[in-house]
């Protein structure tokens, strides 16, 4: 059975009830592993949102975007059980994204990556004040703050959130991603990011570097 072609189909017909049950499907079955479903179905899928030519593309592309959220979600189970047989790590992550930006499901699926692999992880998520992002930091002493970018002009935002990090928790190591750096890494320097990560492999690197620290 082409499941891929199938959840593809299910998402473009604005089938939620099919698309759920597809993810449920490939997952129990072991089909697909989690990032797998994520990386090669779910954002392919939703990158394909683009090619829409009509008058309905706005109506249409928050449908969809709301169903890749449910099928998220229903997964979490899955990874409730991942991270459950992984070895946990010391290091905490703290997710969010710059003010004014609202795309988050690349957030939210990295957060899964993150989890998967034995961090501890606060997702805080879209269009967070600057002072809230810190705040949490400096509750919580997180390794990582990882920041999600997608809108190029949102950039500036998160160069602002940055700042404000680093200039009061120096400890802090900020990872980077998402659509506005992908063709554009010199920005990350500029920003004052110290990671960019974009494939769930480059999390697995991440994590062996991690995996010997003993503290926080
Ligand atoms: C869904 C969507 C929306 C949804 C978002 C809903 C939500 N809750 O997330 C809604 C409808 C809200 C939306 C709004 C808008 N959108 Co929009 N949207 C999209 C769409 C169709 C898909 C984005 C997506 O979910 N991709 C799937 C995810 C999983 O992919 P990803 O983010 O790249 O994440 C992966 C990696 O990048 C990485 N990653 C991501 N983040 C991070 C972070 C870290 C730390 C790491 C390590 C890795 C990592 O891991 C993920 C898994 O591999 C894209 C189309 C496209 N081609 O990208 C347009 C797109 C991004 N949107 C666009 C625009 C213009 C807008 C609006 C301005 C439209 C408008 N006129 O109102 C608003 C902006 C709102 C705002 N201020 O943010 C443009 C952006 C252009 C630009 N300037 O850069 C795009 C590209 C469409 C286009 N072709 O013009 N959008």
């Amino acid at each position: 059975m082409d499941y891929k072609k199938i959840f593809i189909e299910a998402f473009n017909q604005h089938n939620k009830d099919k698309c759920v049950e597809i993810a449920i499907e490939v997952i129990e079955k072991n089909i697909f592993t989690i990032p797998y479903f994520y990386e090669e179905i779910l954002k392919k899928t939703l990158y394909s949102i683009d090619d829409c030519h009509d008058g309905d593309c706005i109506w249409k592309e928050h449908v969809k975007t709301s169903i890749a959220r449910t099928v998220i979600e229903c997964l979490y189970p899955y990874i409730i059980k991942i991270k459950n047989q992984a070895t946990p790590l010391k290091q905490i992550v703290v997710l969010a994204c710059p003010e004014k930006e609202y795309h988050e499901i690349g957030l939210k699926m990295i957060d899964d990556f993150f989890t998967i692999l034995g961090y501890k992880t606060i997702f805080i998520g879209t269009n967070t004040p600057k002072n809230q992002v810190l705040n949490a930091v400096l509750r919580t002493k997180p390794k990582y703050l990882a920041i999600s970018v997608t809108d190029y002009y949102l950039l500036f935002e998160a160069q602002k959130m940055i700042q404000n990090v680093k200039s009061a928790y120096k400890d802090i190591i900020i990872i980077v991603g998402g659509r506005a750096f992908k063709y554009n890494l010199d920005s990350i320097k500029e920003i004052g990011g110290d990671i960019y990560l974009e494939t769930f492999e480059d999390f697995i690197k991440l994590r062996e570097g991690d995996k010997n620290e003993i503290s926080v």
